[in-house]
């Protein structure tokens, strides 16, 4: 394995002694680079490196970590909400080299799972993310800053594609021609988004936004949810950014990094199980809106996340990591595929989501 060597400076900034510790490479997220230091006597942190390309006012982030600690803290004492350690300085990162770094604890006994392997921890995981919204309800909202400006707005995300399209090379939008028009296709997904996001039934509420299965941590053993993590985007937002992730990442079988499209397949009983797992949180504050708009928050972010694919590959992958050369084209395939399968049982998941908002 390569040995990872971080600056020692790094390790004192949070009252660390470098020598004591290992440091591995942690985890599979595309934006921040995430290690795990280990110490012989079993000390364990997460470090982690902030992409500042993306996340580019870190103290917004940090920001909204210390507004939603402080309020859990005073409302919900037992709740376990992972914010990042100080450092010496009394700080939530350090910078070094031009270089953002933050520390967090690691939580022992958990296991975050890449996908879900039954139906049990989609629930889990699903009620994590439908109590952090729940828990934060009467926070206050406004005075929680927006991260990153336009993240799910879809209506933007498809300009976007149409900006990509115009300027992408020759070559890329020729291989790309029919998932380009794949995704064109289903216009009317934006368009919904555009009718429903100013609707004053539709509110803003704090909402996680990467809501996918390894967000959550669950207990190694019972498989119980614990808690959430990667909190950097909790922010305000629509609940059909959390359910539409989970719907998008929980359901298939497969990842997003699935090149075998016949493998893609919608799990109805996890389905069910995340949709049990958000309501049994959420059920009783939803608005009308929000109630009639949970199947499609599937379509929503799977052609989202489509969308964000695609335009990453025209625009010469400058946003998504990768390691051969057409995967963000892959990734938006794969997107494209389960959109489709999502469309093609629509009557019975929604069929699922009406016995689930009514018990
Ligand atoms: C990114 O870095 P990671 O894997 O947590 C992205 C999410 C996408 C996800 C796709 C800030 O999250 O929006 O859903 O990749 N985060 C950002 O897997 O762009
Ligand atoms: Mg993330």
């Amino acid at each position: 394995m390569e040995k990872i060597s971080l600056a020692t400076e790094i390790y004192a900034a949070f009252g660390l002694d470098r020598n004591r510790f290992v440091a591995k490479r942690f985890g599979h997220g595309y934006i921040n680079r995430t290690y795990l230091l280990e110490s012989q006597n079993g000390e364990q942190y997460i470090l982690q490196k902030i992409n500042t390309q993306v996340f580019t006012s870190p103290e917004l982030v940090a920001s909204n970590y210390r507004l939603a600690a402080n309020f859990l803290k005073q409302h919900y004492p037992d709740y376990l909400f992972v914010a990042p350690l100080r450092t010496t300085d009394e700080k939530e990162y350090c910078i070094w080299n031009g270089e953002y770094w933050r520390l967090l604890p690691y939580i022992p006994h958990t296991v975050a799972l890449d996908a879900a392997t039954a139906p049990e921890q989609a629930y889990e995981a699903a009620r994590q993310f439908g109590r952090l919204t729940r828990y934060l309800l009467h926070a206050p909202l406004h005075q929680f800053q927006i991260v990153i400006p336009n993240f799910h707005n879809l209506t933007l995300r498809y300009s976007q594609l149409q900006e990509a399209i115009r300027n992408a090379r020759e070559e890329r939008r020729e291989y790309a021609e029919e998932l380009i028009e794949g995704f064109l296709d289903y216009s009317s997904i934006a368009i919904h988004f555009e009718e429903i996001k100013t609707e004053k039934a539709f509110p803003d509420r704090l909402i996680h936004h990467d809501a996918k299965m390894n967000n959550v941590l669950l207990d190694e053993k019972t498989f119980k949810g614990v808690c959430v993590i990667d909190l950097d985007t909790l922010m305000p937002g629509k609940i059909i950014s959390d359910l539409g992730d989970m719907v998008r990442t929980y359901v298939s079988p497969t990842s997003e990094e699935e090149r075998d499209f016949s493998k893609i397949e919608i799990r109805e009983h996890y389905f069910e199980a995340l949709i049990e797992g958000y309501l049994d949180e959420l059920r009783d504050l939803l608005t009308p809106v929000e109630k009639a708009s949970l199947f499609y928050a599937g379509l929503f972010m799977t052609y989202m996340q489509g969308i964000r694919f695609l335009t990453d590959f025209l625009n010469e992958d400058i946003y998504y990591p990768i390691q051969y050369p057409e995967q963000n084209f892959y990734r938006a395939k794969n997107q494209l595929v389960l959109l489709q399968q999502l469309m093609a049982k629509q009557e019975l998941l929604k069929n699922i989501i009406q016995k689930h908002l009514h018990t």
